[in-house]
């Protein structure tokens, strides 16, 4: 039989295979991380991160049904240092990504020189879609344009922007046309769908404390958004540009369909927290199994492949 190859790669960044961790979803304590760093993900991302630690919101935050899940984290986190030391630490063998969150432009700019100044970190994910901040904390997926300029005058660190999801084909068209000016190196989307709620019909109650029930969506239940958001990305960006695909993953049809679609990279969130570390190991298996019966030996067979109907 042919041997299958699930590996992939976003320009020199080697991934031994396709399927990483979410940013958010059991990446931010030691023991957390270190699990990562021991398991068959094909890379790490830590959590998001600050400058100074953040308690994030009140209890309960997260909440998950079999669709999917909806969260207000509220962006808890050990701050930036916290997050070097623990690399500073650890043998590593696979890509690293630190992501990062500042609550303004000024921040951001702090957290990528600082993250420069690291030789674990491999890339940096700039996380510009955080959807439960307070009012006032404007999400600076929706307006990153002169932002990004900026960056590019000091930032020498592979980076990717995680995007929240958009839903009109002028507002990716433009995002990208933005994107393409930059040596950016790829694009994570989808951050979770903003402003859900979630309702319990038994306590006729929403389900998280903060913002009065209001979070992000992630799950099942997001995926047709993700597609999209990827699909169109893959259209409209430099083909040097990765996609790394989120939002939906639960088996190894899933992630099929993410790389059909254009993704380079998947990154498990929601599923990875209902099932745990195995997930991996899991949804490796379904991927290969998929490949086989399609009598593909790589991604490369189909990345953005995804036909039209004439
Ligand atoms: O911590 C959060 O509330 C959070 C973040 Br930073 C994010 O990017 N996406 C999300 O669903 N929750």
């Amino acid at each position: 039989m042919k041997k299958i190859d699930i590996s992939s790669n976003i320009n020199e960044i080697k991934f031994p295979l396709c399927i990483m961790n979410a940013s958010g979803v059991l990446c931010s304590t030691e023991r957390e991380l270190s699990n990562l760093l021991d398991s068959n993900s094909g890379g790490v991302v830590t959590k998001s991160c600050t400058y100074k630690p953040r308690k994030g919101n009140d209890l309960p935050r997260y909440f998950e049904w079999d669709g999917g899940s909806i969260n207000s984290m509220g962006l808890p986190n050990f701050g930036i240092k916290f997050y070097l030391d623990f690399l500073e630490k650890k043998k590593i063998n696979k890509p690293i990504f630190l992501s990062i969150s500042g609550c303004s432009s000024e921040e951001n700019y702090f957290l990528i020189q600082k993250a420069n100044e690291s030789s674990k970190v491999t890339a940096i994910e700039l996380n510009l879609s955080c959807p439960n901040l307070l009012e006032k904390e404007d999400m600076l997926g929706y307006k990153f344009h002169k932002f990004i300029e900026n960056i590019f005058k000091f930032n020498k660190k592979p980076l990717g922007i995680k995007f929240p999801p958009y839903f009109q084909d002028i507002h990716i068209k433009n995002v990208a046309f933005i994107l393409n000016q930059f040596p950016i190196f790829f694009v994570t989307c989808i951050n979770s769908l903003p402003n859900g709620l979630f309702v319990d019909i038994d306590k006729e109650s929403v389900v998280i404390q903060p913002k009065k029930g209001f979070g992000g969506i992630g799950g099942s239940i997001i995926k047709p958004f993700a597609l999209a958001n990827i699909h169109k990305f893959y259209t409209y960006l430099r083909k040097d540009i990765s996609i790394i695909g989120c939002g939906g993953i639960s088996s190894g049809r899933d992630i099929f369909e993410h790389i059909l679609c254009g993704a380079s990279v998947v990154q498990i969130g929601t599923q990875f927290m209902k099932e745990g570390i195995s997930v991996f190991e899991r949804l490796e298996k379904e991927l290969i199994f998929i490949l086989e019966k399609k009598n593909y030996s790589s991604l490369n067979n189909f990345r953005g492949k995804l036909k039209n109907i004439q």
